[in-house]
């Protein structure tokens, strides 16, 4: 078995798919993964759900996921920049929704972990498989109670840090901040090699223990896959840009 991951999809659907085929997918043999933020800013995000959902793929929660989350909700408006009409008018949106609803917002193996931003300085080897489930069951409870996930702050940690102190703290803005912020990965010591995505402007990182994924495709840029039983980098260049770059 082979393990692919995948960097933000944002909803580019062909680019998937081409991406899919230049790593040859076979589902009987290989199992895939998403950082997440499948979703929004490109042209088919129900498609690409679709497309996961019936690969069996293992997703974890981006920020873009929980928008949508809180958006079908009510508990939030669509942005400008959003690409959600179509999701939320699919014939199969309750069933991508509830698919989406429950998947974790971390995903830890024997040698890899993987979240969608990245993790708390805090955070250890030995702690992240109850990290995992608190975070799932604060989800959870966090959709029971009709609160949105952002209020929640590991949930929205995890799924937007870029910068961070040893402490954790977060700066007000990243462009970049100075001292003692550092890109979050700066203070993870653990074993695990980190695969997530969320930062595009950042691009492809091969570190020791991380694989940062996100390139941009949304933004004309790639799509890119890391392939773990080879330590393989594979990424199909985007069809065009279907928005503009924020982060
Ligand atoms: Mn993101």
């Amino acid at each position: 078995m082979r393990r692919i991951y995948i960097g933000d999809i944002q909803g580019c659907r062909e680019e998937l798919e081409l991406l899919l085929e230049a790593v040859k997918f076979d589902p009987a043999r290989d199992r895939l993964h998403s950082v997440g933020d499948a979703v929004n800013r490109g042209p088919d995000s129900a498609g690409c759900l679709r497309l996961l959902k019936q690969l069996g793929a293992v997703m974890v929660l981006g920020n873009h996921e929980l928008h949508w989350i809180d958006v079908a909700a009510k508990r939030r408006h669509p942005g400008k920049r959003d690409t959600l009409a179509a999701l939320e008018a699919a014939a199969d949106r309750d069933d991508l929704l509830e698919w989406v609803r429950t998947r974790p917002l971390l995903h830890a193996e024997a040698d890899v972990v993987m979240v969608h931003a990245g993790l708390h300085p805090a955070w250890r080897d030995d702690a992240l498989a109850a990290k995992a489930a608190e975070l799932r069951a604060a989800l959870d409870d966090a959709i029971a109670r009709d609160l949105s996930p952002w209020k929640l702050p590991e949930i929205a940690f995890v799924t937007s840090v870029r910068f961070c102190d040893e402490q954790g703290r977060e700066p007000d803005e990243d462009d970049p901040p100075p001292p003692p912020f550092r890109p979050w990965d700066a203070f993870w010591s653990g074993e695990r090699v980190v695969v997530c995505g969320h930062w595009a402007r950042r691009g492809l990182v091969v570190g020791p223990k991380l694989r940062a994924l996100d390139s941009g495709c949304v933004y004309g840029k790639q799509l890119t896959a890391w392939i773990a039983e080879d330590d393989r980098i594979v990424q199909v260049p985007a069809r065009r840009a279907y928005s503009l770059i924020t982060a």
